[in-house]
């Protein structure tokens, strides 16, 4: 008697709870941590990001010692985010939500991406 009343109040609860998280959720409470990124001459540490989606933050320094920017393209070539140029000891955190998918990560200064500074980010599905 006492569980088939119990029952039914804790799957109310249940579905009380969860409801506002699908609704009206900050995005930032969706997602994991950001990613840390460092620029430098000339490469990208670490060069191969993965994030779960959708919201995507990543948090890149630049170690310079020339400037350098995060340009993320997605696989039409599409500028989806990216930092000003940042001088050495710079940071700037970056967010965007981003569809499920591979993208590219670079520094869009002239010749900087060939010289080594480019990369992969995978999103997946939360
Ligand atoms: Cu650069």
């Amino acid at each position: 008697m006492r569980t088939r009343i119990l029952i039914p109040i804790v799957l109310l609860a249940l579905v009380a709870c969860s409801a506002p998280a699908d609704s009206d959720a900050p995005a930032s409470v969706a997602t994991a941590d950001a990613l840390a990124v460092n620029l430098m001459d000339f490469m990208i540490d670490p060069g191969e990001l993965e994030a779960t989606g959708p919201t995507v933050t990543i948090e890149v320094t630049s170690d310079g010692p020339t400037p350098h920017n995060l340009t993320v393209r997605d696989a039409a070539g599409e500028v989806v985010m990216a930092t000003a140029d940042l001088s050495a000891g710079d940071t700037e955190t970056i967010t965007a939500d981003l569809e499920p998918g591979d993208y590219t990560i670079l520094c869009s200064l002239a010749g900087h991406a060939s010289l080594g500074m480019s990369g992969t980010l995978t999103v997946t599905a939360p």
